[in-house]
C-alpha cells in the first residue's frame, strides 16, 4: 500500500499540444525545391558520412534515419543527397514555424524543443471554447481562434475526438460522455487538426502531434501515429486505482530510457537497480540500445519502489534536486512542467563543431574563424531588429538596424581529447572546458566589415582566451570548440528608446565589462540528472569553474544517441526538457559489436542505432 500512498498528483487543468515536423530537414529542402516533391523523389539530407534524415519517398524505398551514406546509396542509387552541415536553413525554417504555431496560444507558452519539436500550452482557447458549447448541439460548434475577433475560427463537431486516439485496449474506451476532461481533449483534437492543416497549407510542412494534459504525455502519445497524424490520450488520467489509469499504462511498457526526462545515466542506474547486475550494453551499445529493455513498469514494481528508494539510486553527489520524487512523477506519467513562456531573443547563442583531430594552431584559427563568423551571422539574425527614428547606424547597405538586446560576454569552450592510455585505447571523454570574456564592442559595430570582426576578434580576445584555456606544453588535441555569447542583456530596447546613441552604449557596455562578474550557465540549466565524472586524460590544471556546468550539457548524448556532428545549441527557452542539438559522440573509432565493421566515430551511435532498431 505504500506505493498507492505515494502516487504522485497529477494538474490535469492543463491541454498541451506537442507537435513534431515531419522529416524535418528533407522538408525544409522540399520547400525550397518543390520539383522534389512533386516528382516524388526520394531525398536525403547528409552529415558528414551520415543521413540524418530523408523524406517519405526515400523511407517507402527502405532508406531510414540515421544510416550511412554507402548505405543509404546502395539501397537507393537515385538518391538525391543534400549537405545539411551548414544549419542555417533548417534553423531559419524552425523559427519560422515556430512562429506560426505559438499565435496559437493565448498565453504565450510556445516551447521550441530542438529544431523540429514545439509544444503549446493551449488551456486557456480550450476552456474558453468549452464555455461557448452549447450541450444541445455539439455537432455544429464554432472554435473560437481569436480572443478579439468572434468571427476567426472554424466549425466543428465537438462530440467526437478527431484524428487518432490511444486507449489501452483499442476499442474498448468506456462510455465517458459526461466527463470533462473527454470533452476538453476532443476539443483540443480538433485544434490539434486545424493548426497541423494550417500549417500544410500555408508553409507547405506537415506535423504529427500529440494532445494531452502535460509536455510528457503530449510528446509520447503524439509518436504513436506517424507521419502526419495526430493522437489523443484517452481518459480516466484519475480516479481508478492508480495503475489502471490510462496515463500510468500507457507509460507502463516504454524502455526507461526512452522516456524524456529521464536521462542516460539515471537509466542506466534504475536498469541497473532493476537487474542486480551491471547493464550489458554499457560496454557494447553506447547509445540508446540496451541489450536488456527494462520498461517503466519494471522499475515502478520493483520491491520497495517509491520517492525515498529512488532517492538512495540516484541521489547522492552532484545529482539534482528532489531527483527520487521528480523521476517517480515521471514513471507514473506525471509531468507538471510548464510549457515556457516565449522569448523575444535567446539566452544565449553558440556555435559548434566536433573534429576527429585538431592539433595545431594554424586549423585552430581557421576553425575560430568558421565559427566566430557563424556566431556574428547569428546574432545579426537574431539580436537585431530594422529601426527607423535616425538614431542608430545603419548597416553598410541595408536599412537601420539596433540591438533589441546584446551579450555582455563571449565564451570559448573545448573538449580536449584525452591522450592515448598504455593500451592503445582512449578513454571516452565528455568534460568540457571554457573560458569567458567580457564581450568587446567592436563586435556589435554594424559599419564595420564582419570579416574585419572576426579577424580582431581572434587576435585580441579568443586566441588569448585559448592560451590560457590550453596552457599545455605538450599541445593538444580538441575534439570540439564551441564559441558562443552569454549573458543575454535586454535592457538595449529601453536604452535606445530613451534616446540614448549607440556610442554612448558601446562605451557604457565597455565601462561596464571590467567590472563583470561573468554568470556562465550553459545549456540546458537542468535537463540532466547528474554530472559526468570528467575523464581522466583531462589536465585537471586549466578546468575552469563553470567546467561543470558543460558537464550537465554533455551529458545529454546518452540521452537520444543522436550524433550531430556539426551543431548549434541556442537556449530560448527555459526548459529543463532542452534536447540540445550538440549531442557530439567522440570517442575512438572501434569495432561495432554486433556486425565487426570498422566504424568511424561520428558514424558509430547511428550504426548502433541501426542495429538497434533493426533493418526490416
Ligand atoms: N537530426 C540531425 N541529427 C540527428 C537527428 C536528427 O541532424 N542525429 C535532424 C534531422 C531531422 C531533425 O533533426 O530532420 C528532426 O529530427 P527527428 O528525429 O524529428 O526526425 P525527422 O523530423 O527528420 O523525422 P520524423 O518524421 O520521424 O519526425
Ligand atoms: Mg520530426
Ligand atoms: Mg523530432
Amino acid at each position: 500500500m505504500d506505493v498507492i500512498l505515494d502516487i504522485p498528483k497529477r494538474h490535469d487543468d492543463r491541454i498541451i499540444l506537442h507537435f513534431d515536423y515531419d522529416c524535418f530537414y528533407a522538408a525544409v529542402v522540399e520547400a525550397e525545391r518543390p520539383e522534389i516533391k512533386e516528382m516524388s523523389l526520394p531525398l536525403a539530407v547528409q552529415q558528414k558520412q551520415i543521413i540524418v534524415t530523408c523524406n517519405y519517398e526515400a523511407r517507402r524505398r527502405g532508406l531510414k534515419k540515421l544510416q550511412l551514406i554507402s548505405e543509404a546509396k546502395r539501397i537507393c542509387p537515385d538518391l538525391i543527397i543534400v549537405l545539411g552541415e551548414d544549419l542555417t536553413r533548417f534553423r531559419d525554417a524552425s523559427k519560422k514555424l515556430y512562429g506560426f504555431l505559438q499565435q496559437f496560444t493565448w498565453n504565450r507558452r510556445a516551447e521550441r524543443l530542438g529544431f523540429d519539436e514545439v509544444f503549446l500550452d493551449v488551456t486557456e482557447v480550450i476552456n474558453e471554447n468549452l464555455k461557448l458549447l452549447n450541450s444541445n448541439n455539439l455537432r455544429s460548434s464554432f472554435f473560437h481562434l481569436s480572443q478579439k475577433d468572434p468571427l476567426e475560427g472554424f466549425t466543428y463537431d465537438a462530440a467526437t475526438i478527431c484524428g487518432h486516439t490511444y486507449y489501452p485496449e483499442q476499442g474498448k474506451a468506456p462510455n465517458l460522455l459526461d466527463d470533462l476532461l473527454l470533452q476538453r481533449l476532443i476539443i483540443g483534437s480538433h485544434l490539434a487538426q486545424h493548426i497541423r492543416c494550417s500549417l500544410e497549407s500555408s508553409h507547405g510542412y506537415t506535423a504529427t502531434a500529440g494532445v494531452s494534459t502535460s509536455k510528457l504525455l503530449s510528446k509520447l502519445v503524439g509518436n504513436v501515429n506517424k507521419p502526419n497524424g495526430q493522437t489523443t490520450l484517452l481518459p480516466p488520467y484519475t480516479g481508478l486505482e492508480p495503475a489502471l489509469c490510462v496515463p500510468a499504462r500507457f507509460l507502463a511498457a516504454f524502455d526507461i530510457g526512452s522516456v524524456p526526462g529521464i536521462g542516460f545515466k539515471t537509466s542506466h542506474k534504475l536498469r541497473k537497480h532493476v537487474l542486480q547486475t551491471e547493464p550489458k550494453y554499457d560496454e557494447s551499445l553506447i547509445y540508446g540500445g540496451t541489450l536488456e529493455s527494462v520498461s517503466v513498469r519494471d522499475v515502478r514494481d520493483s520491491p520497495g519502489m517509491g520517492v525515498k528508494l529512488l532517492s538512495q539510486i540516484l541521489g547522492g553527489h552532484g545529482s539534482s534536486h528532489n531527483i527520487g520524487g521528480r523521476v517517480w512523477n515521471l514513471l507514473w506519467g506525471v509531468d507538471n512542467s510548464n510549457v515556457t513562456e516565449t522569448r523575444s531573443v535567446p539566452r544565449q547563442i553558440s556555435i559548434e563543431d566536433s573534429y576527429l583531430r585538431l592539433d595545431n594552431e594554424m586549423q585552430v584559427k581557421q576553425e575560430f574563424r568558421t565559427l566566430a563568423t557563424s556566431l556574428l551571422r547569428r546574432m545579426h539574425t537574431d539580436l537585431l531588429e530594422e529601426h527607423d527614428n535616425g538614431l542608430l547606424e545603419a548597416g553598410p547597405d541595408g536599412p537601420q538596424k539596433r540591438w533589441i538586446a546584446w551579450p555582455r560576454s563571449i565564451r570559448l569552450s573545448t573538449r580536449p581529447r584525452p591522450p592515448v592510455g598504455p593500451d592503445g585505447t582512449r578513454a571516452r571523454s565528455f568534460a568540457r572546458i571554457s573560458r569567458s570574456a567580457p564581450l568587446p564592442s567592436f563586435m556589435l559595430n554594424l559599419s564595420t566589415p564582419a570579416k574585419d570582426i572576426v579577424e580582431r576578434l581572434i587576435l585580441e580576445i579568443i586566441w588569448p582566451m585559448f592560451k590560457r584555456l590550453h596552457p599545455e606544453k605538450q599541445g593538444w588535441d580538441l575534439s570540439l570548440v564551441n564559441l558562443g555569447v552569454t549573458n543575454m542583456d535586454e535592457g538595449a530596447v529601453n536604452a535606445t528608446d530613451s534616446r540614448v546613441d549607440i556610442g554612448t552604449l558601446l562605451r557604457r557596455q565597455e565601462g561596464v565589462g571590467k567590472e563583470w562578474r561573468v554568470e556562465d550557465k550553459d545549456v540546458p540549466p537542468d535537463f540532466t540528472d547528474e554530472p559526468l565524472v570528467p575523464s581522466k586524460g583531462v589536465n585537471e590544471g586549466c578546468m575552469v569553474k563553470d567546467e561543470a556546468e558543460h558537464q550537465d550539457f554533455e551529458a545529454v548524448p546518452g540521452k537520444l544517441g543522436i550524433p550531430l556532428v556539426n551543431a548549434v545549441t541556442e537556449d530560448d527557452n527555459d526548459s529543463d526538457w532542452e534536447f540540445s542539438d550538440a549531442n557530439t559522440n567522440l570517442s575512438t573509432a572501434t569495432p561495432c559489436p554486433v556486425c565487426g565493421s570498422f566504424i568511424p566515430i561520428f558514424a558509430a551511435a547511428a550504426h548502433e542505432r541501426f542495429h538497434v532498431f533493426g533493418d526490416g
